[in-house]
């Protein structure tokens, strides 16, 4: 065996994922197509060898986000709070250990805890770190941590691994797709991924009311002259009087950044609990990683996210740090 992407953790990864007999596995929390889709890989895989498998993540009830039916999440979910406490913990996807929400611990008090990411800035917060910055998705590293334990990637683990693959690159349009990306996505293919059907599930598949969401967010979209910048919100109210719930707003930020006029769109939306949980992205090269890091966030140059109290306040702070 060798060791993958110049990782010294690598193998003593695989070595640890043989040799346990039950895996806890978790995604971070408000999971997205990457994350569940590695979770279901992982957790598909090391059944398929045999281990006892629990997957979860951090956040009571679970409510599973729309448009991953396919996945079957919920034939493999475990409630954070009954999480067994095995040995070996395999964080997926997670840029720190609070993104594991209720299963912060998991990542200090299990044996060996693996932290497969490919977040920027990741701080290496497991006994075990696959951090690859390089890579498209957590995916990708999922399908090669698999094979190198073993696994044959059937059908159905392909279809989670390219669930992650296509949702982290934009479907291959962002910069993180790389000749690498591409030969395991011909991998997959060759696997019998039924492509066109899955990207109607993801993108295809939301209510007509969405459509009304989608209208009262571009309505109130604006475009702040000189920062290069287009931003807008989503109320709990708009979510009411539209019948939609926020998981359904996921593609919003995608219908801002289709403006030549700006190459930085940020989308609030408002939580339960009233706070905005603000999502950014940029067409490069300018980076939106270090704004979100600034404000307690965090995520990848070109697509990043935190959480805000007031959105015109917050626009005004981007401004001047875009502008300075
Ligand atoms: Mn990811």
């Amino acid at each position: 065996m060798r060791s993958r992407y110049g990782l010294s953790d690598w193998d003593a990864a695989v070595s640890a994922l043989c040799a346990a007999d039950e895996v806890a596995i978790a995604c971070h929390v408000n999971p997205d197509g990457d994350a569940l889709g590695s979770l279901m890989a992982a957790y598909l895989g090391l059944r398929q060898l045999g281990k006892r498998t629990f997957a979860s993540w951090g956040t009571t009830p679970a409510k599973i986000p729309y448009g991953y039916g396919f996945l079957h999440v919920e034939d493999a979910l475990t409630d954070p709070a009954a999480l067994p406490r095995t040995d070996t913990f395999l964080a997926l996807d997670c840029g720190a250990a609070d993104r594991l929400g209720e299963l912060e611990g998991r990542a200090s008090d299990s044996r060996c805890t693996i932290n497969l990411d490919h977040h920027p800035g990741n701080d290496n917060f497991g006994a075990l770190n696959l951090v690859v910055p390089t890579a498209s998705s957590s995916a990708e590293l999922v399908m090669r941590l698999l094979q190198d334990c073993g696994v044959e990637i059937d059908r159905a683990i392909a279809v989670c691994l390219w669930t992650g693959v296509v949702t982290d690159t934009g479907r291959f349009q962002y910069s993180n797709t790389s000749p690498e990306t591409l030969t395991l996505a011909a991998e997959l293919l060759g696997l019998g991924v039924p492509a066109p059907d899955l990207a109607s599930e993801i993108w295809g598949s939301l209510p007509f009311a969405y459509l009304r969401l989608l209208g009262v967010v571009l309505g109130r979209a604006r475009l702040v002259a000189g920062a290069g910048l287009v931003y807008s919100w989503v109320g709990l109210d708009d979510l009411e009087v539209t019948g939609t719930s926020l998981d359904e707003a996921e593609g919003l930020i995608d219908a801002l950044r289709s403006t030549r006029d700006a190459d930085i769109a940020v989308i609030f939306k408002q939580q339960d609990d009233g706070k905005f949980r603000v999502s950014l992205r940029s067409k490069g090269p300018r980076s939106v990683g270090a704004i979100a890091r600034a404000r307690g966030g965090g995520g990848h140059e070109l697509a990043a996210g935190f959480t805000a109290e007031d959105v015109e306040e917050t626009v005004e702070g981007i401004r001047r740090d875009l502008t300075r």
